[in-house]
């Protein structure tokens, strides 16, 4: 275990922050598998993979051109409806998505989906190989009802919603132009994808900080909702 997967280990379980620039790695997903592997040695299994800055903006605002790919595992998983415990998170955002279920290494079905991001970086400030060191700053996500893949999938209106007010609004056309793209991207870079396996393809729309007690809903068209609750 390198000290740099300790301290982010370290830093996911007592829910405390790491400064950018106090560790240093030339392959960031290595650390990142170590972090991950921990939290399977302590029970958690895996049950897909998420996709992160799929979208022009947050590339533009990370300067990167390339999309980012973290590890989700059943601990992670919030069901539709149910509670977000801010206790154990630093200073969570949610983003509106949409996830993808896998079935012989395809796509078998598309849900509405919420992701929360907690970066264990001080600010979510970080560079490149700090955020896919700490899992893509994956810290939970909720997934509505599965469906088959709808025409127009490339270009469906999303809404977030904080206590029942829009906050963002955009498309899944955000996410690298169509979120089969994300898809095919997860099955490049993750190289397996196993059957029952989730993939969230990205963000829609920018991210969103959340309080105790805000309700949290989004809401894609043709899909339908995926909610939580912060507490
Ligand atoms: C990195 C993760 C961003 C997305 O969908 O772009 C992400 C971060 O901004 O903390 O998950």
């Amino acid at each position: 275990m390198t000290d740099f997967a300790t301290a982010l280990d370290d830093a996911l379980t007592g829910v405390t922050e790491l400064t950018s620039g106090s560790f240093a790695t030339d392959d960031p997903y290595a650390v990142q598998r170590e972090v991950v592997d921990r939290r399977l040695a302590r029970g958690e299994t895996a049950v897909g993979v998420k996709l992160g800055l799929t979208s022009r903006a947050k590339m533009r605002q990370m300067g990167v051109h390339e999309v980012i790919w973290g590890r989700l595992t059943d601990a992670m998983r919030i069901p539709d409806g149910g509670t977000l415990d801010l206790s154990q998170r630093i200073h969570a955002k949610v983003e509106p998505e949409v996830a993808f279920l896998v079935r012989g290494g395809e796509i078998a079905a598309v849900a509405p989906a919420l992701e929360v991001i907690d970066s264990r970086w001080r600010d979510f400030k970080f560079t490149l190989p700090e955020v896919i060191a700490d899992n893509t700053s994956a810290a939970g996500f909720v997934v509505g009802n599965w469906q088959p893949v709808p025409e127009g999938i490339d270009n469906l209106g999303v809404l977030l919603e904080v206590g029942g007010r829009v906050v963002e609004i955009g498309s899944t056309a955000a996410i690298l132009g169509d979120p089969r793209r994300a898809f095919a991207e997860a099955k490049r870079l993750a190289g397996v994808l196993r059957d029952d396996w989730i993939v969230l393809a990205g963000a829609a729309t920018a991210a969103v900080p959340v309080t105790p007690g805000a309700v949290v809903r989004v809401e894609v068209e043709k899909l339908g909702t995926a909610t939580l609750k912060a507490s």
